[in-house]
């Protein structure tokens, strides 16, 4: 009896400073504990291994997503993934550009590019997923950024933003309403995909812990900034608890 106890107190205290902390970190109030059900979809933003530790186009701590996703995976109706698939010699490399280098900008016909390392070239190991990604949880898989003049951060639409990937009709055709977007990275990819997925009229949602950044010259900041704008929602792991 007399262990039984202090156990439950000390779950009990250990309970209540997560929540405590949780709720301090959190932007989410109580009422917008986020749901998710049949209709809700977990959107997985490019978790391959060029942008994990070790990859051409590294993001910080990238590898320690796919622990938090394999997790949240489990509890989703319909999960999928997207992943950046660029032939070689794909624009947005600044190797495609003599006398540019990496994370220098250049003006595109669609507007103004980050120029990057060369990253997730198509059937390069790169370019797969992490191994310890769990993939059989995946419905469907989106790639993009596969047309070698036009770059595509977005799950949604390419970043002429005229050229849609299919991924809106698929979602719509299949009644989702709500995306939670996890992955990498949260500046690029997963802000992009997050404001599409708004602007496709889903309420959407991005979990800080299921995601790393890039943070290139103020990029983090920007992305969270329009995502709100578009009233995509910050939510931390323990919201979705
Ligand atoms: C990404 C830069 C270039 C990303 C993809 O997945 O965030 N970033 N290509
Ligand atoms: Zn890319």
């Amino acid at each position: 009896m007399q262990d039984g106890f202090r156990i439950d107190r000390r779950s009990l205290v250990a309970g209540a400073t997560v929540l405590v902390a949780s709720a301090a970190a959190s932007p989410l109030k109580a009422q917008e504990k986020p749901v998710i059900d049949a209709r809700t979809a977990l959107i997985v933003v490019d978790v391959q291994n060029d942008f994990c530790p070790g990859g051409s186009l590294a993001v910080g701590k990238g590898d320690e997503v796919v622990a938090v996703i394999n997790a949240l995976g489990k509890r989703f109706a319909n999960v999928v993934m997207t992943q950046d698939w660029h032939p070689a010699g794909h624009s947005s490399f600044a190797s495609s550009h003599p006398g540019k280098k990496p994370f220098e900008m250049m003006q595109m016909p669609y507007g103004p590019q980050v120029l990057w390392p060369d990253h997730c070239i198509q059937g390069s190991k790169g370019a797969e997923f992490r191994a310890d990604l769990d993939l059989t949880m995946a419905q469907t898989i989106v790639r993009k950024g596969y047309r070698r003049e036009v770059d595509s951060y977005s799950g949604f639409v390419e970043a002429d933003r005229k050229t849609p990937t299919g991924l809106g009709g698929y979602l719509r055709e299949r009644g989702v309403a709500r995306a939670v977007v996890v992955g990498l990275a949260t500046d690029f990819c997963v802000g992009w995909t997050a404001q599409d997925a708004a602007r496709n009229g889903l309420e959407t949602l991005v979990v800080e812990e299921a995601c790393r950044a890039i943070d290139l010259n103020g990029s983090l900041d920007k992305a969270w900034a329009d995502m709100a704008a578009l009233g995509v929602k910050r939510a931390r792991l323990a919201d979705l608890i």
